[in-house]
């Protein structure tokens, strides 16, 4: 009894030490002293974006414990509409480098694991004396932006963590290996969890080790990467920079506004359409995607789960992303970030004429403001938010309650 006493006492102990810190917003409030947390959040009927001032029981958010307790909310609700279940950290995860590959051996109740990734570290120091190394961007399936050499590279290889090659690729890869294959987490999901074990591994060896600091991580991808990139930002909250590049329907789009640009006649990617293409959401988003009106949710609450923290959405004016789509969630986005004092810790640059995933030169000097900033120490952001897209925001926002006044500090 003792033993079994000791043992389930360590295995907290590691739990513990794993589990992943919350966004800077949630950690004044823990879960518990958040109120009408069910997790089992109803449908709605509204045309335009949710409201993220107001709780899914009508309550206003007025303070910042308020809005602490929303983004939990937020969360929630993603995952059980369109996301699935993010689970919590595993039992167990005990990394080791070699070379500039780190293994990573990964235990789920009975499942083990053992994956690694390749690791560059990069000539910056990381500043502010978080305990040396370089900052790293973790590249979702490759990167399609110019990452400068003070800066190291962490190669996420997203399909062998969930497939993406059709639909019918639900519950294939290392993540359904360890929680079972009829895991409800659509691939984005599954990469943001995978991405959380990276992490751990570069906590626990330390930049001694790696050569990374684990405080100054960035995540990019592009398309159906960028996606991913957006979703691990806005799950994975040790993350301090977001880099999704022309992510479009699924990650910067807007659902709603999408169908509206569908229904005028663009050819542009909507709900209905992208469960059919593919494992990117769960299952658990199949009845609405002929109906987003009823979604408590929308892409604007990505902006809001990686607020307060370094986000720079880099979009193109292909109609399949949704330029107008994309442009309206992502002003939706820079006003919370407003709300919460902190406008420039997002930025917004769609800019068309060259071709998908292309990286355009005028967006570089954003790009390096951002990654300066966020993972360099120094400078400011540019506070860019750039669309040639004329988009009318009352339509989607003129609803919304009165911004409360809160501050991400
Ligand atoms: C923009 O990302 C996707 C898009 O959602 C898909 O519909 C299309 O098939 O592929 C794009 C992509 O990943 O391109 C590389």
């Amino acid at each position: 009894m003792l033993r079994l006493v000791i043992l389930v006492a360590a295995a907290a102990e590691v739990r513990v030490a794993l589990a992943s810190p919350m966004s800077a917003a949630s950690q004044a409030t823990s879960a518990s002293a958040c109120p009408d947390q069910t997790g089992d959040y109803a449908a709605v009927d509204n045309a335009q974006l949710p409201d993220p001032w107001t709780f899914a029981n009508g309550k206003p958010v007025a303070s910042n414990d308020d809005w602490a307790c929303r983004v939990q909310e937020m969360s929630r609700i993603m995952q059980q509409f369109e996301l699935g279940a993010l689970p919590p950290a595993p039992d167990s995860v005990t990394a080791t480098m070699a070379g500039g590959s780190m293994s990573l051996a990964i235990k789920v109740g009975s499942n083990t694991k053992t994956v690694s990734v390749g690791i560059t570290k990069g000539s910056g120091g990381a500043s502010g004396g978080s305990g040396g190394g370089s900052p790293a961007i973790i590249t979702v399936g490759g990167s399609s932006i110019p990452i400068p050499g003070t800066v190291g590279r962490i190669s996420f290889g997203n399909d062998a963590c969930a497939a993406q090659a059709n639909p019918a690729s639900h519950g294939t890869g290392w993540f359904f290996d360890l929680h079972g294959k009829t895991h409800p987490a659509g691939a984005l999901t599954a990469w943001a969890w995978c991405v959380g074990r990276i992490v751990d591994g570069l906590e626990q060896l330390g930049a001694d080790k790696t050569g990374i600091d684990p405080k100054r991580l960035g995540v990019t991808g592009c398309s159906r990467n960028g996606k991913g990139a957006f979703l691990v930002g806005a799950l994975e909250p040790r993350i301090a920079l977001t880099l999704p590049q022309e992510s479009g329907s699924g990650g910067a789009a807007s659902w709603r506004v999408s169908d509206a640009e569908k229904a005028k006649g663009k050819s542009i990617q909507t709900a209905h359409q992208i469960v059919r293409e593919n494992a990117w959401f769960s299952h658990n988003f199949d009845p609405y995607v002929n109906k987003t009106n009823e979604l408590p949710e929308d892409h604007h609450f990505l902006a809001a789960l990686v607020a307060p923290r370094g986000l720079f959405v880099m979009e193109n004016d292909i109609d399949w992303l949704g330029p107008v789509s994309t442009t309206v969630a992502m002003k939706a986005g820079r006003m919370i970030y407003a709300a919460l004092g902190v406008r420039a810790n997002m930025g917004f640059a769609l800019v068309g004429g060259h071709s998908h995933c292309a990286f355009p030169s005028s967006s570089q000097a954003d790009l390096t403001s951002y990654i300066n900033h966020f993972l360099l120490g120094t400078g400011k952001t540019s506070d860019a938010e750039i669309s040639p897209a004329n988009v009318t925001m009352a339509d989607w926002i003129s609803k919304w309650s009165p911004t409360p006044k809160l501050s991400a500090a």
